[in-house]
Parts: C-alpha cells; sequence; structure tokens
C-alpha cells in the first residue's frame, strides 16, 4: 500500500494529507481532519465506506482482559440483519463508555484509558469490561445510565438484555448497603429461626383506614408478624396515610401485648421524595420499624436518599418491585431481576421480593433461587455466566416470598428456599373461609409443622384452621 503524506494537527495528532485532495476551506484543523477521513478512504478504496467514519470496533478486544477494578457486565445481544455479533458488542461497549457513531477529533490518551472493552463473546452473550474512571461512585443512576443507558435503542441491536453485572469492590463500598439485613430484622423481630409471615389486607384497594388496620388486628392476633400494604396503596382518600397509619399502630401495640409477640408493619410511604421523607418521619414518631417502597417506580435516586433517611431514623426498608417485569422478563430485552437485587442490596434496603416459582407469578425455581443467593449470600454465583459476586460484608437481605401463595404452597416453598425468608399471604389469608385471624393461625400451624418435620395432613388434624384452608385450596398453584 502507498505510503500518504501525513502532517501533524492542533491536536498533535498525525493526519495524512493527499496533493490531489485540494483543501475545502481555510481552517487547517478541520481541514486535517476531512483530510484525514479523505486519505483514508483514498487508502482503503479497496475498504468499505464505514472503516472511514466509525470507530466501534475499537471497543472489541476479544484479547484483553478486565483490569481487577473494571465492572464487568453480561449481555445477551441480539445484532439486527447486516450486523456482526462484533459490530453489535463494539456498539454496545462504545455507547455504554466514551465512543459515539462517528470518529473524534477530541479523542485523548486519556479518554482511550476509559473505553469499555467487548473482551468474551460466546454465542449471543458477551462480556464487556468498564475501566472505574467512567464511574461516579456511589451514584447509582450514573451506573444504570452508562451500562442500561442509550445502549437498548441502538438500531445495529434487536435485542439487548443487561443479564449480570460483577460489581468491583471500590464500587460496592461506596454504596451504603443494608442497615439492618436479614440478621437485623431477626433481631428486633425476636424471630430467630422460623420463617416471617407477612399478609396483605386484600382487596388491594378500597378498605377504610379502619377497616385495614383492624384486618391487621385480626391477622396479628391469629399469629402473623408483618402487615403489609399493597403496593397501590398509598394515600387515597378512602384510605388516608396517616389516619391509616395512627390506627394501624394502635392495634399492633394491641396484639403485642395480648400474644406476647413483636409485631410490625410495612407500612408503604411511596410517594414523592421529599414527601416520602415526611412519612417516614412519621413512622418513626409512631413507633414503626419498617416502611416499605416500591423501588422500581421511585427510582434509584430516591431509594439513596431513602437509604439516608431511615439510616438516620433506624427504620428498616421492605423493598416492592413493581414494575419490575416491564423490564425484567423478556429473556432477549431489558435488564435481569439480578440486577436489579444487586442495585437494591447495593443501596441498602433490608428485605425485597424475589418471587415463588410456584404461585401466581412468573420465574422459575432456579431463578428464585439464583436471585435469594444474589441477595443473601455473602459470595454469590453469576446469573448466567461463571464469576462471582463478593459483597465485601455487605450484609443479607431478607428474601421476601410473596404472589399466589397459599398454606398448601409452603412446603414446597421452604423446600425450594429454605426457612430464612418472609413468606407473604394475602390472598391466603384474606381468602380464608374463617377469616384473617383463622388465616395467619393455619400459616403460623403449617409453619410450626414443617419444622417439627410433621406432614401438612397431620398438622390439618390438630389444626382447624389449616384443616379449612386445605379444604378450599389444597396443595394446587392458581394462576
Ligand atoms: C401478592 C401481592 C404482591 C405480589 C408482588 C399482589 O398478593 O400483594 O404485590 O406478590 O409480586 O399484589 O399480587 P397475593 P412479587 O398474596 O394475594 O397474591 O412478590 O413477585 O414482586
Ligand atoms: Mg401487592
Amino acid at each position: 500500500m502507498e505510503p500518504v503524506p501525513m502532517y501533524m494537527d492542533k491536536g498533535g495528532h498525525l493526519k495524512s494529507v493527499s496533493a490531489s485532495l485540494p483543501l475545502p476551506c481555510s481552517n487547517p484543523y478541520i481541514d486535517g481532519f476531512r483530510l484525514f477521513a479523505m486519505a483514508t478512504k483514498l487508502q482503503a478504496s479497496g475498504g468499505t465506506r464505514e472503516e472511514e467514519v466509525e470507530w466501534y470496533h475499537d471497543f472489541v478486544g476479544l484479547k484483553s482482559r478486565p483490569a481487577k477494578d473494571d465492572l464487568v457486565a453480561l449481555f445477551r445481544i441480539t445484532p439486527s440483519p447486516g450486523f456482526t455479533m462484533e459490530d453489535a458488542a463494539g456498539r454496545v461497549a462504545s455507547e455504554s463508555s466514551v465512543g459515539t457513531w462517528t470518529t473524534l477529533t477530541t479523542l485523548t490518551p486519556g479518554v482511550r484509558r476509559m473505553m469499555a472493552k467487548a473482551y468474551d463473546i460466546r454465542g449471543d452473550l458477551v462480556r464487556i469490561s468498564y475501566p472505574m474512571e467512567l464511574f461516579e461512585a456511589g451514584n447509582m443512576p450514573q451506573v444504570l445510565s452508562s451500562v442500561a443507558g442509550n445502549v437498548f435503542s441502538m438500531k445495529a441491536v434487536a435485542g439487548l438484555r443487561l443479564v449480570d453485572i460483577i460489581w468491583p469492590r471500590v464500587v460496592v463500598e461506596s454504596f451504603a448497603g443494608p442497615q439492618f439485613g436479614a440478621p437485623g430484622i431477626r433481631r428486633f423481630m425476636k424471630i430467630p429461626k422460623r420463617p416471617l409471615t407477612a399478609s396483605v389486607p386484600k382487596p388491594k384497594l378500597g378498605l377504610t383506614a379502619e377497616e385495614h388496620a383492624k384486618h391487621g388486628y385480626e391477622a396479628w392476633s391469629g399469629g402473623l408478624d408483618l402487615l403489609k400494604d399493597d403496593e397501590n396503596l398509598t394515600d387515597q382518600g378512602f384510605n388516608a396515610f396517616e389516619r391509616r397509619a395512627k390506627l394501624s399502630y394502635r392495634f399492633r401495640d394491641k396484639a403485642e401485648k395480648e400474644t406476647g409477640e413483636k409485631k410490625s408493619y410495612l407500612i408503604n410511604i411511596t410517594a414523592e421524595t421529599r414527601e416520602m421523607e415526611r412519612r417516614a418521619k412519621l413512622v418513626h414518631d409512631l413507633g414503626g420499624e419498617f416502611v416499605m417502597i416500591d423501588i422500581c417506580t421511585t427510582g434509584w435516586a430516591a431509594l439513596q436518599t431513602m437509604r439516608d433517611v431511615c439510616g438516620d431514623l433506624h427504620l428498616a426498608i421492605h423493598a416492592h418491585r413493581a414494575f419490575h417485569a416491564a423490564f425484567t422478563r423478556s429473556p432477549t430485552q431489558g435488564m435481569s431481576m439480578a440486577v436489579l437485587a444487586e442495585t437494591a442490596r447495593l443501596i441498602g434496603v433490608d428485605q425485597l421480593h424475589i418471587g415463588t416459582a410456584i404461585g401466581k407469578l412468573e420465574a422459575t425455581k432456579e431463578e428464585v433461587v439464583a436471585l435469594r443467593d444474589k441477595i443473601y449470600r455473602s459470595k454469590s454465583e453469576g446469573w448466567g455466566w461463571d464469576l462471582t459476586q463478593d459483597w465485601y460484608g455487605k450484609k443479607p437481605l431478607l428474601p421476601v416470598s410473596s404472589g399466589g401463595l397459599h398454606v398448601g404452597l409452603l412446603y414446597p416453598l421452604l423446600d425450594i428456599l429454605g426457612t430464612d425468608i418472609v413468606v407473604q399471604l394475602g390472598g391466603g389469608i384474606w381468602g380464608h373461609p374463617d377469616g384473617g385471624k383463622a388465616g395467619s393461625k393455619a400459616l403460623r400451624d403449617a409453619i410450626d409443622g414443617y419444622l417439627e418435620g410433621k406432614t401438612l395432613e397431620e398438622c390439618a388434624k390438630r389444626s382447624a384452621e389449616l384443616k379449612v384452608a386445605l379444604g378450599k385450596w389444597g396443595t394446587s398453584t392458581y394462576k
């Protein structure tokens, strides 16, 4: 190939000049670049037009390996027709780090060092490493705007899913993590071993504050540990937040006296951030231990703020994930529940819904167990790959299993997830033919039987409430 005469532009970059190309305008800098582009075109006359305009393949380095402090992400990529996997991988790495669609005159060695690299391609699974300089420590919205930002709408990918992330120590330690986690919740609830029980009064909406609080008293009296608000119950006219809080904590105190057991309330404070702060303060002043937040609809920034607020108020955070399936459910698009769970553990909720596998909502056994491990173990396996996440001392969350559960499903559920969980029954308690108190007692009796190693049938012989529940639902899954 013929050598092309070069010149030094303002940035000190070597550029090529060809005598046959007239200088289009007076700014030597711009001209320099155009000339270079055109020279490249001339140089690679056998090549295609793309080579001169874009640099996406600079973000593919199959011989490179992540540095110790790099954040590493696993993507499932479906290239669009006309694009190779490397084309697509380079674009994802570029647009989620420092790049854009065309070559730039503004690149510096410093920026080049921050380029993400697609360093491993196995079928449709691509691993991309991200230098730490790309991220602002302790800022979850910034991290997600990078690795889970514009890339999802690139034309070059027909499908893109952020499957998992391995977070480096410096990032893990830049977030607060859980204040209480599973061990702390068990301590203040004085329940060292057995599964905790929770219930959402059903119907989800429409009950008055009085009705809601009375149902709470019924269930607590039947043995329930945690009353819980539904994800869409906040401060509506039919059930005002403040009135509901005051009445419920009054009934909670009454039930504690009568049962001798610690009782609590997962009260939903979901709202605009400052309003959530105000509601959390009220919960604290009323002697509450928990707040519930719909973490997907309030967002990561609000959650970080509320983690700080709850840290000051010593309130545990129950994380509801309503809306998650809008981006977690498709196997080829969106962001996995694993990544969502990781962000929740890093920011510092104390318990999180993980699914049931055997109830009314979508998730396989493998997924639910892997999710439990992501939020619970000190080191958790990779989701869909062989990399391990070290949580560097971040407390385990208490997994919450909920959604179409009833006592007939309890045994298989505990066989799948173990007993260090919260079991939430809404319809499974308020659908009991004899009411919420009987529904709660049936649940406690079934849990006692499981821990004693008794069969459900044996337990039903000594618990009329359990017998009635099994009479209605048996051991089937209702979808
Ligand atoms: C369960 C629930 C929970 C879901 C959330 C509901 O009610 O209150 O919000 O379990 O899903 O509204 O459906 P039931 P996930 O007990 O009556 O089914 O736990 O998967 O996040
Ligand atoms: Mg609900």
